[in-house]
């Protein structure tokens, strides 16, 4: 049977583990965070995603899946840990600090799986000189995750995955592995260029993300409705404009683009679709302003606080942003989401009393729980949820 170490007990590396697990391999899931190890091995998720709580707990329970802080010996790493952004830049310190453990225990032929978000040329010019060093004949690849939260278990099964090795041996035993579980088709490939393709997947999504956010302001410098336009205009065989709103947040596309253009000298349209999604809370504080100062009132309610709707996840929620643009203006503001318990600011748990307290309500994130609960009459509703 396989022998697989999975490090990242995250929205990835946590489904990915289970879904080995129950494909038959033996598969240890590591992580720093003792909190997440407890509560995975008496078979419970650190996070709500459909299916993933049985799924977990079937495999904790036949003990095909174990957790533990160490990385032990295996046949098959994976990678699966944060890479933030910081100034603008691709942040390796998880990588390299989970690859530690890797380089000590990896025997020579065992494959190292990436999965986290990299800058092209990563595998090839930081972890194989890792494993080089350690005189260490590791064989190494790039399979980049593409699945969407709220739907991970369903993607990670379904979606054609890229396998890209810095060698061909490493692409065909990654191949293995992830015929375990995959049934999209398997996209061989080298490295960078696995690397690059899911770079470039959020980057589209991201600039086109920008264009919808940039149309609805021509929009309203027009007096046209941007909801209705945009509607007419999708159904144009080409054309498929996306959706306005509160900006961009999660861990992937408003950070991938940086990655992207980190050592490039060109990326003008990809700098730019970023600084405009980035200054949508602002641009959305300043229209609650406007909204207040024709009506009165200084209360302000946001709904909705995760980076997008019906999950529980808020990493880069824009509603953040929000709030805090709403407060340096000199609001009072409350907060109110259904599938957040506990976040950075305060949260109202009743959605009747924070629309009866506000004198406007920003509908930020459409979660299905609000349909036809929103009573307040006055509305800034980010994404034609309410039609108010
Ligand atoms: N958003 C808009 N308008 C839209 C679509 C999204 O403003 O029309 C906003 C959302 O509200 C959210 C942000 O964009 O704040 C990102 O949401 P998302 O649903 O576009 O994407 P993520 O970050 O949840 O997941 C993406 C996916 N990538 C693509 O769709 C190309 C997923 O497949 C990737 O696995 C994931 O990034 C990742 O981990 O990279």
């Amino acid at each position: 049977m396989l022998k697989v170490v999975v490090i990242g007990m995250g929205y990835i590396g946590l489904p990915m583990a289970a879904l080995l697990a129950d494909a038959g391999c033996d598969v240890v899931g590591v992580d720093i965070n003792e909190e997440k190890l407890d509560l995975i091995s008496k078979g419970k998720t650190p996070f709500d995603e459909p299916g993933l709580d049985e799924l977990v707990a079937r495999c904790v329970k036949v003990g095909k899946l174990t957790v533990q802080k160490e990385v032990p010996e295996a046949d098959f790493f994976i990678i699966a840990v944060p890479t933030p952004v910081r100034g603008r830049a691709c942040d390796l310190k998880y990588v390299v600090s989970a690859m530690k453990g890797v380089v000590e225990k990896a025997k020579d032929g065992d494959l190292v799986v990436l999965e986290s978000t990299v800058r092209p040329g990563t595998c090839v010019s930081v972890l194989k000189p890792m494993f080089e060093k350690a005189g260490k004949d590791v064989l190494i690849a790039h399979c980049p995750e593409r699945a969407i939260p709220g739907m991970t278990l369903k993607e990670l099964v379904k979606n054609d995955r890229i396998i890209g090795g810095v060698t061909y041996l490493a692409t065909l035993r990654a191949k293995i592995l992830y015929t375990m579980f995959v049934e999209g088709e398997l996209l061989e490939t080298d490295s960078v260029t696995a690397e690059a393709v899911k770079l470039f997947e959020n980057t589209y999504r991201d600039v086109n993300i920008a264009l919808a956010n940039e149309l609805e302001e021509i929009s309203g410098e027009l007096g046209i409705d941007f909801w209705e336009t945009i509607g007419m205009a999708n159904r144009h065989p080409r054309v498929n404009i996306h959706k306005a709103g509160v900006g961009v947040g999660g861990h992937c596309i408003a950070i991938d683009p940086w990655f992207l253009i980190e050592k490039s000298v060109s990326g003008r349209l990809i700098r730019t679709a970023r600084e405009i999604n980035d200054g949508r809370p602002h641009l959305i504080a300043r229209r609650a302003m406007e909204r207040l100062e024709e009506s009165g009132g200084l209360k302000v309610a946001i709904l909705g606080v995760t980076y997008k709707e019906n999950i529980d996840d808020c990493r880069e929620s824009p509603s953040e942003k929000l709030y805090e643009e709403l407060e340096a203006m000199g609001y009072e503001v409350q907060a109110h989401d259904p599938l957040v318990r506990k976040w950075k600011y305060p949260l109202c748990d009743d959605l009747e009393k924070i629309q009866n307290w506000a004198d406007l309500v920003i509908v930020a994130v459409p979660h299905d729980f609000y349909k036809d609960k929103i009573t307040c009459k006055r509305v800034l509703d980010t994404r034609n949820f309410c039609g108010k």
